[in-house]
C-alpha cells in the first residue's frame, strides 16, 4: 500500500513538471502575431506556429537573441529559445506590420 502511494506521487509530480515545461505558442493567423508581447525566462523557448495560409519569416535583430527562421510554410512550427535577458523585438520579414515583443527575464 505504501509502495503504491509513493509510485502515484512520482507519476503526479512527473506530470506537473511536464506541464510547466510546455512552450508558450505564438500563432500567426491573419498575418498578425497572436500576442503583442510575451514574457519568458532565459533559456526557455516559444513555439512559433504558422497557422496562416501564407508563408511567414520570423526574425529578430535584438542583440544577444538574434535569429532568422527563414520562410516558414503554412502548417509548420518552429521552437525558438532565448539566450539573453532583455526585450526582444520579433518581426516578420515579409509583413512589416507583424511585430511583437518578447521580454526575457532571469
Ligand atoms: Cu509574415
Amino acid at each position: 500500500m505504501r509502495k503504491l502511494a509513493l509510485f502515484s506521487l512520482v507519476i503526479l509530480s512527473g506530470l506537473s513538471v511536464g506541464a510547466l515545461a510546455a512552450n508558450q505558442i505564438i500563432h500567426q493567423q491573419g498575418r498578425v502575431f497572436s500576442s503583442e508581447s510575451m514574457t519568458i525566462k532565459k533559456g526557455e523557448a516559444i513555439t512559433f506556429l504558422n497557422d496562416d495560409s501564407v508563408p511567414h519569416n520570423i526574425m529578430s535583430a535584438s542583440k544577444g537573441n538574434e535569429f532568422n527562421l527563414g520562410s516558414q510554410p503554412p502548417g509548420t512550427s518552429t521552437d525558438v529559445s532565448f539566450k539573453d535577458v532583455g526585450d526582444v523585438q520579433v518581426l516578420c520579414a515579409i509583413h512589416p506590420r507583424m511585430k511583437m515583443m518578447v521580454k526575457v527575464t532571469d
